[in-house]
């Protein structure tokens, strides 16, 4: 047994939100602030829903593929049906895609998922898996050929959205360049959900509308938004999860890939392995992003910078160094892991990815730590989060000097979470 206190009523109560945010085979994040299907919140439900219903697992997975599109591109939104509670909507994005859908991606946990699901699947399963193995191999060639075509090794994130971190101090640099100014009028909806203290601010808004409304105005053409962009980063969270997610596909490949692929994915894993290998920065002892328009690391210690940590790239030191970090800082606070270190400039603790703790993140940094063979700290974040939840609900995220639950409440990727974590409970 383990420090954790998971509790059948709350596995319980986390399926009931599951079940209660379902909108036939596809899952919104959650009632009212987000009624859609957003790219990476699903992939996290299809492996909460893989420790009791694989079939309802691999539905969540197929629904968000509907929205791939042609290139190999998969939105961050997939607006299956209408809802009037989101801004920016269909309209704002001006798409072409069978499904209405947004214009950019989010950090590809697709293939993370479904070997996570395959794991767990019987062979009746194995077409599906196999078709889905297609999507995830299309949605990583996309990223090599859209968004690093120049093979350095690092793809390239254009919008702050992408990252899925979206008001994070690391990119208040790069948004400096971006003008407030835009064509579309903002008609925020979820300051009338959320307490406006715990969302972006709406000068923020207004730089991250003015991107939309220029990529729209280039038709959304990869190439054109890439040299247009005043905004253009190496994302620590997505090229971590990209090279995560490439080894995934790699490892399903015999089983559900087609014959000969394997060359192209081991391809793209030294490109990506030499680029991520390339963002740790000595004197912070930290993985950074990196503003790719000045070419230097920006300097901000985030929870995203141990994600690395699932994959091979880290050296024993490195891991010691990051380690040493994030013990001192589970030290300091209620519970962790902060968004953004609270040591930073630019930490707020009850300001979305400016310093709270989110159940996903969580959970892949202990991922991380167990695979570097430090299941000491991975323990420690994994009994924080079942913490947090089960003292203060299932909420979107939490402040780590308190633990209180913030934003959305009913949210269905921390009970995802929740139930990943029960399987831990041995
Ligand atoms: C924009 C759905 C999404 C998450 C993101 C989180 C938040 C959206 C927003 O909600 O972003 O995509 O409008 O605030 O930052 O990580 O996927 O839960």
């Amino acid at each position: 047994m383990t420090l954790m206190t998971i509790s059948t009523d709350l596995m319980s109560r986390a399926k009931a939100i599951l079940a209660a945010n379902d909108r036939g085979g596809y899952t919104v994040p959650t009632h009212g602030l987000y009624p859609f299907q957003w790219n990476w919140d699903s992939a996290f439900v299809a492996m909460g829903f893989a420790t009791y219903d694989i079939d309802r697992a691999l539905s969540e997975l197929e629904r968000l593929a509907e929205g791939q599109w042609d290139n190999g591109m998969i939105p961050h939104i997939v607006f299956h049906a209408p809802a009037d509670s989101y801004f920016p909507g269909p309209e704002v994005w001006g798409t072409h895609h069978r499904i209405a859908t947004s214009g950019i991606t989010q950090p590809p946990v697709f293939a993370i998922a479904l070997k996570f699901i395959a794991e767990r699947a019987d062979a009746s399963f194995a077409p599906r898996i196999r078709a889905l193995f297609q999507v995830a191999d299309r949605y990583h060639r996309w990223f090599a050929e859209a968004r690093d075509p120049a093979g350095t090794g690092l793809v390239s994130t254009l919008h702050n959205w992408e990252t899925g971190r979206d008001n994070s101090p690391e990119w208040d640099g790069p948004f400096a360049r971006v003008p407030e100014t835009t064509t579309t009028v903002i008609r925020r909806r979820d300051t009338g959900h959320v307490d406006a203290a715990m969302r972006p601010t709406d000068a923020e808004y207004r730089r991250y509308i003015h991107l939309v409304d220029m990529y729209r105005d280039l038709g959304w053409q990869p190439s054109r938004m890439l040299s247009a962009t005043p905004f253009r980063v190496a994302d620590i969270g997505t090229n971590a999860i990209l090279l995560a997610a490439e080894n995934a596909l790699l490892s399903l490949a015999p089983a559900y890939g087609t014959q000969g692929l394997e060359p192209a994915i081991e391809a793209r894993i030294g490109r990506l392995s030499r680029g991520l290998a390339g963002l740790w920065h000595e004197e912070k002892g930290w993985f950074l992003s990196r503003d790719l328009i000045t070419g230097k690391p920006i300097p901000v210690r985030t929870s995203a910078g141990l994600l690395p940590l699932l994959t091979g790239i880290p050296t024993p030191a490195q891991v010691r160094q990051m380690q040493a970090v994030a013990t001192a800082h589970l030290d300091s606070v209620a519970f962790g892991m902060a968004s953004t270190l609270p040591t930073e400039v630019g930490f707020e603790p009850r300001r979305y990815w400016r310093g709270p703790v989110w159940a996903i993140m969580n959970w892949m940094i202990a991922e991380g730590f167990a695979r570097h063979g430090c299941p000491g700290a991975a323990e420690r974040i994994r009994t924080d989060t079942v913490a947090s939840i089960s003292r203060h609900g299932f909420g979107e995220y939490f402040d780590p000097t308190t633990g209180a639950s913030l934003g959305g409440e009913a949210f269905s990727w921390t009970a995802a979470i929740y139930l990943l974590l029960s399987g831990n409970d041995e």
